[in-house]
């Protein structure tokens, strides 16, 4: 009897020491990398992948901690090999590169063509009221750019779906198997049209997209033979997406894909390939005490797909990526 006593004994002390130390070193070892950057405010991030790096194209949010409006004056760049380490390279763009634009930078995507770099960018026009459209070039993704056209691409005056004047904003590029280049964008009505071959010019009508509850924040990325529209779903934002055989449609909804983004009523999405991975990028308001609508960070999660070409719903995390 005593023996066996001091056989359980000694087992509950091996196990009462093991235990703590198990998930004491599970916790020392996590590792939070969502946001991606914490040294300043970052929102709307586009992505591009370019010689075995992706290069991320964010809006600075530079909104004080007392003020509830968007404060945006410049464009920044980070770039990594590995989606956990970003370099911040220097600011590559700010609205004030273009003569005609009055400030606010918002929403943007950058796109390769032939070894150039256009930036197609949202901006408050300087004389025609709302916002607009603009697009800069360079030789580098990382910068410097200069605009490219001189004058907007789109203006508030170019559509009259609604009467709100900041309906031509969230620019998203993609060229086609077949070279021909197409700009989507809108806010509340979904737009698209055609680019001529030199990136700067529409080659035809604008034409509008029917989708379920459109705010904005479109996004067009292709895997396999299906084509992806993402965009901002209500408001707050969810991110819903809808799917085609072919960039002009017809586009079939397919429902949520990312839920409210935390304390930000904004979630702007980005979808990459890298080596092999599919990721998600979006902004919370998760820095804090200070984050919120205003006070945006980008960060990055997997995105994961079912046979059927559709796509799981991303699952935030604070982790993020891990190396
Ligand atoms: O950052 C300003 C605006 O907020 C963007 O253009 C929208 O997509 C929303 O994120």
């Amino acid at each position: 009897m005593k023996n066996l006593f001091l056989v359980i004994m000694g087992l509950l002390l091996v196990f009462s020491c093991k235990a703590p130390k198990v998930s004491g070193s599970r916790a020392e070892n996590l590792k939070f990398n969502n946001p991606i950057i914490t040294d300043t405010y970052t929102a709307d991030a586009a992505a591009i992948v370019y010689k075995d790096k992706v290069y991320l194209y964010a809006g600075h949010d530079e909104a004080p901690n007392d003020v509830n409006a968007y404060r945006m004056y410049e464009w920044l760049v980070y770039s990594s090999s590995n989606m956990v380490d970003w370099e911040a390279h220097p600011v590559p763009l700010k609205p004030t590169d273009f003569k005609w634009a009055s400030g606010e930078a918002w929403a943007s995507q950058v796109i390769e063509k032939n070894g150039k770099f256009y930036w197609f960018v949202t901006v408050e026009h300087g004389s025609i009221h709302g916002k607009a459209i603009g697009v800069a070039v360079s030789d580098s993704p990382t910068g410097p750019f200069k605009d490219a056209l001189g004058k907007a691409l789109i203006t508030n005056d170019m559509t009259n779906q609604t009467k709100i004047s900041w309906d031509d904003i969230d620019p998203t590029v993609w060229i086609d198997d077949d070279g021909q280049a197409y700009l989507f964008w809108g806010n509340t009505v979904c737009k698209y049209a055609k680019l001529k071959d030199n990136m700067i010019e529409l080659d035809g009508p604008i034409k509008t997209i029917d989708l379920p509850n459109f705010t904005e924040a479109p996004y067009i990325h292709k895997k396999g033979d299906w084509y992806y529209l993402s965009y901002a779903y209500q408001f707050p934002e969810k991110i819903a997406y809808a799917m085609s055989k072919s960039i002009t449609g017809p586009w079939e909804f397919k429902g949520i894909l990312n839920e409210l983004a935390g304390n930000s009523n904004t979630n702007h999405q980005a979808i990459i390939e890298f080596k092999g991975n599919d990721y998600f990028i979006y902004h919370t308001g998760g820095i804090q005490p200070n984050g919120g609508s205003f006070r945006r960070s980008v960060c990055v999660d997997r995105l994961y797909y079912n046979e059927d070409g559709t796509m799981k719903r991303v699952v935030m995390t604070s982790e993020g990526i891990q190396k």
